[in-house]
């Protein structure tokens, strides 16, 4: 005989609102016990200007020339929808495919001098990384 009865239905149920109960209150307690981060943690970056920064909008680079000190990691903005690389013309530096909306990352010659970019995908894009 396995009919199951009733009370033993409504008292998994009741077990299972407990424990989302405790979970809840855990998290709440969690939250107000640790010292938090402060207000307005989490939101985004609001700093446009980023010293080492090449920022790609509507299929260009900016600035169009940036200079740097050797071997600085730069960080590569596409605010585009389209995708685009940084790449060096000599090949000294590629960021690689950069999906819209990502961020990626090239890191400087050491060896100071005039570094022309392009993108790859669209080789009219041009740049200059200054390193010195
Ligand atoms: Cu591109």
């Amino acid at each position: 005989m396995m009919t199951p009865p009733t009370a033993a239905t409504r008292l998994r149920a009741t077990s299972v609102l407990f424990t989302m109960l405790v979970a809840v209150l855990g998290l709440v307690l969690g939250c107000g016990g640790g010292a938090g981060s402060p207000a307005g943690g989490g939101g985004g970056p609001t700093t446009p200007s980023a010293p080492d920064a090449i920022v790609i909008k509507n299929f260009s680079f900016m600035p169009s020339s940036l200079t740097v000190a050797p071997g600085t990691k730069i960080t590569v903005i596409n605010e585009d929808q389209a995708p685009h690389t940084v790449t060096a013309t000599g090949k000294s530096f590629d960021s690689g495919n950069i999906a819209g909306g990502q961020r990626g990352a090239v890191t400087a010659p050491t060896k100071p001098g005039s570094y022309p970019y392009i993108c790859t995908i669209h080789q009219y894009m041009m740049g200059t990384l200054v390193v010195k």
